[in-house]
């Protein structure tokens, strides 16, 4: 087991050498059947897997495991994701989330500002409204009256000087996934080497030991992002979907795209069809590279599956993507295929 000193380090050292130190498993996610599981996006995924299995492996709801992994990298300042991620393009940093059962029970928040853990709110408009969505200040009014506390609205001092090399040029062309670039800029050099936290999400779905699946999906959106501005995270059907007879999904990079193809249901009804996760993950990116034909190359959108027998799938429109996958014996980080490099 790795512990957090220890893979922050490795994580510095990138997706290769994880690889050469055995920590990374060449795409072969069909050997992984189990239950319960839970796989979660990109490299943060493996301490937010952690989080999950206090639960799944004591027995416990997938729903309350899901929630509880994704809140790991919510509460991470070390992380894209939650309050201490990047702002908008006027300076604050506005919140999506959501989470879904195995009864199609499902809830959402959406440019939510000030609130530590929207999954959590998230959770309390599905099971406490008879409604799916709240947004806005409508949504942190709601997370007051809950109990949630209102937290400082101060930038992390990484997002800080994210912010201040970004306001340099304000050029509203943000950067998205794509490994080498990072989205706090293409020449911007964090101070905090934690390795690739690149990223804005997680994504997380999983299987409990009674066979029923959840999901949850958290993220700070595309940094710089245009005020008001929501991307697919938040979007039932589109940055999660559960079918507890099939299996769920996650998407995450451009959100816009996985908007575009209502992404994870997509990849849900594909598996439906029989597809495996990987493949119904891959016809999904296909559909969104078919439509965005030469634009494909500078957009990065990834898919990750779990269906009803415990097997996890992914697939990416570029190389980078990977995903942490957690069971009663296994705990790797997998790279997902990808169409291009
Ligand atoms: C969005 N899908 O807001 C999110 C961004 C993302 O890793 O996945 N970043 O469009």
């Amino acid at each position: 087991m790795l512990n957090r000193r220890k893979f922050l380090a490795l994580s510095a050292l990138g997706s290769t050498a994880l690889f050469e130190k055995g920590l990374l498993a060449a795409g072969k996610p069909n050997d992984f059947t189990a239950k319960p599981i839970v796989v979660s996006t990109w490299e943060p995924g493996i301490e937010a897997n952690k989080g999950a299995w206090k639960i799944l492996g004591s027995g416990g709801r997938a729903l309350d495991a899901v929630e509880a992994g994704v809140m790991v990298t919510e509460a991470s300042q070390n992380c894209c994701v939650g309050l201490g991620a990047n702002p908008d393009r006027d300076g604050y940093v506005t919140l999506d989330a959501c989470i879904m059962d195995e009864f199609f029970n499902c809830g959402s928040v959406a440019f939510l500002e000030r609130i530590k853990h929207p999954v959590s709110v998230a959770r309390r408009v599905m099971e406490k409204t008879p409604h799916v969505m709240l947004v806005g200040s409508g949504a942190q009014q709601f997370a007051i009256s809950e109990g949630f506390p209102l937290e400082d609205q101060k930038l992390s001092s990484e997002a800080q000087k994210a912010y201040n090399y970004w306001l340099k040029n304000s050029e509203y062309k943000p950067v998205m996934n794509i490994e080498s670039k990072g989205n706090r800029g293409p020449s911007y050099q964090p101070v905090f080497k934690s390795g690739e936290f690149n990223h804005d999400t997680i994504g997380m779905v999983a299987m409990d030991i009674n066979g029923n699946l959840s999901g949850s999906c958290t993220t700070s959106g595309m940094g710089f992002k245009m005020r008001g501005r929501v991307g697919d995270s938040p979007i039932i059907g589109a940055g999660l979907f559960v079918d507890n007879e099939v299996g769920a999904c996650t998407a995450t990079g451009q959100g816009e795209d996985v908007i575009r193809i209502v992404g994870s249901h997509t990849v849900v009804e594909w598996m439906r069809q029989g597809l495996t996760p990987e493949a119904a993950c891959k016809k999904a990116v296909e559909r969104i590279v078919k439509i965005k034909k030469d634009k494909a190359k500078d957009i990065q959108v990834a898919f990750l599956a779990l269906n009803k027998k415990g097997v996890a799938g992914a697939f990416a429109i570029h190389k980078g993507f990977s995903y942490a996958i957690k069971t009663g014996n296994i705990e790797k980080l997998i790279p997902a295929k990808s169409l291009m490099d």
